[in-house]
């Protein structure tokens, strides 16, 4: 039995999927190709050729997932809504088909007790615009609020708050950037404008949303920034890095300006692409609540070559993932704290809406336990530390298509057979089960 947490009694216990990790179906129901449908077919993108046109059936085996979702307990549910189901080419009137996917989901999961969280762009666009440009083009911002409209009339009323972007700093890095997710474009700085374009995109969507009278959220992939030593070297680009992973996609969302990017050779306007009046939308009346997907922290080092201000530096003795990443639960903690104190009265309230890890196929993933468990220890200080934290969605439901990594890397509370699609709890679904009960049991009794 897992020990109590001290958290509100409205905290809210979730978890997060994400549409091409999952769905499969993707020639089904009139959806059109996304980036990612290109870019697996690619030799060499991803790992053994995997790609997500089956991924976990969830397309047709949702009544199942919902369900154990219902055996978890859980409030809520995130997961991403796809654009290309709902506007096969990036364009034009809605598909009837896909939006009556996402419909029978949300009726599914309102039955179930479940509060849906959508997200409503989780890396998938329509490969129509990557034709024109992607997300490097500024149109695609205006197309994003268009398909908002659609989703928006069809499902607020039966869904109060919205995540309108995941990631927006993993999709530029490694979409744009460096070339290793869809749609594959090295274009390292001149990437930024994706950056700029999707919180355009952001803002726009905000403004429908609340014009359906619904909360706003983004997911923002944030990590500590910890300086390799106390070098004044080191410190200058840790504090480079922090401006790009994490300042680039908070600040202008909190605070109506960019950071300092001097130290990337970069304007303030991002290359050009910010125009009058964009900061104002971007920020719009404010987010009513921030998402915060926490992975690890990161550690810098002063550049070893002068491509870029700074260098990842490792992060040594403590435990790895099957993937490879540092076990660092209290990184949690200090980015939690570290956001109300940068941003003050401007923070809203913070919900985490990823968070997990990924080990190999074992069904006894005590591993995960632990990861899970030490994270929430972090959150339950940070909540202790005066931080408003309404809620912890894990990362993830199942097993699932981890992008480049294909199906090997298993982050799932659910161990899913990619043969059989046969789905099987885990030791981490009993125990997430027992920790969300003993919460509900502990508050209903009125302490
Ligand atoms: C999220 O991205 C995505 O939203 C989700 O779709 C995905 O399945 C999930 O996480 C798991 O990957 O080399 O130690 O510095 C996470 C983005 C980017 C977080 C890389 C951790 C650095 C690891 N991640 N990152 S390290």
């Amino acid at each position: 039995m897992p020990n109590r947490l001290d958290l509100p009694a409205g905290f809210r216990w979730g978890a997060s999927t994400a549409a091409y990790q999952i769905e499969g179906a993707v020639g089904e129901g009139g959806r059109g190709p996304s980036v990612w449908d290109v870019f697996a077919a690619r030799p060499g993108a991803v790992r053994d050729g995997h790609t997500g046109a089956v991924a976990c059936d969830h397309y047709h085996r949702y009544p199942e997932d919902v369900a154990l979702m219902r055996g978890l307990g859980l409030d809520g549910y995130r997961f991403s809504i796809a654009w290309p189901r709902i506007q096969p080419t990036g364009a034009g009137p809605a598909n009837p088909e896909g939006l009556a996917f996402y419909d029978r989901l949300v009726d599914e999961l309102l039955t179930a007790g479940i509060t849906p969280l959508p997200t409503l762009f989780h890396w998938d666009l329509p490969q129509s615009l990557e034709e024109t440009g992607g997300w490097l083009n500024r149109d695609t911002a205006y197309r994003f609020a268009e398909y908002t409209t659609a989703v928006a009339d069809r499902l607020s009323d039966r869904v109060p708050a919205w995540i309108t972007l995941n990631e927006p700093f993993v999709h530029m890095v490694y979409g744009y950037a460096l070339g290793i997710h869809a749609p594959g474009r090295a274009l390292m700085l001149d990437a930024l404008p994706a950056a700029h374009h999707q919180l355009l995109g952001h803002g726009l969507a905000a403004a429908v949303l609340r014009e359906h009278g619904k909360e706003v959220m983004i997911a923002n992939n944030l990590t500590p920034v910890r300086a390799a030593t106390a070098d004044p070297a080191d410190l200058a680009a840790a504090d480079a890095y922090d401006a790009l992973h994490n300042r680039l996609f908070t600040d202008p969302l909190l605070l109506g300006q960019y950071p300092d990017l001097s130290a990337f050779g970069v304007t303030e306007d991002l290359g050009g692409a910010v125009r009058p009046g964009d900061l104002k939308l971007i920020a719009g009346p404010g987010l009513d609540g921030l998402g915060v997907n926490y992975y690890n922290p990161t550690r810098i080092a002063a550049p070893t070559d002068p491509g870029l201000p700074f260098t990842e530096a490792p992060i040594d003795g403590v435990p790895r993932t099957a993937f490879g990443w540092p076990v660092v639960p209290d990184g949690l903690r200090e980015l939690l704290v570290g956001l109300r104190d940068r941003y003050g009265a401007a923070l809203p309230p913070i919900t985490i809406t990823e968070n997990g890890c990924s080990y190999g196929e074992e069904l006894d993933d005590q591993e995960r336990i632990s990861y899970l468990d030490g994270h929430l220890r972090a959150v339950e200080a940070a909540v202790a530390e005066g931080v408003d934290v309404r809620g912890y969605f894990t990362w993830s439901l199942l097993d699932n298509f981890e992008w480049a990594e294909g199906y090997h890397q298993r982050f799932g509370l659910v161990h899913v057979d990619f043969e059989t699609q046969k789905r099987t709890p885990k030791a981490s679904y009993t125990w997430y089960r027992d920790l969300i009960d003993t919460h509900r049991t502990w508050h209903s009794h009125g302490s």
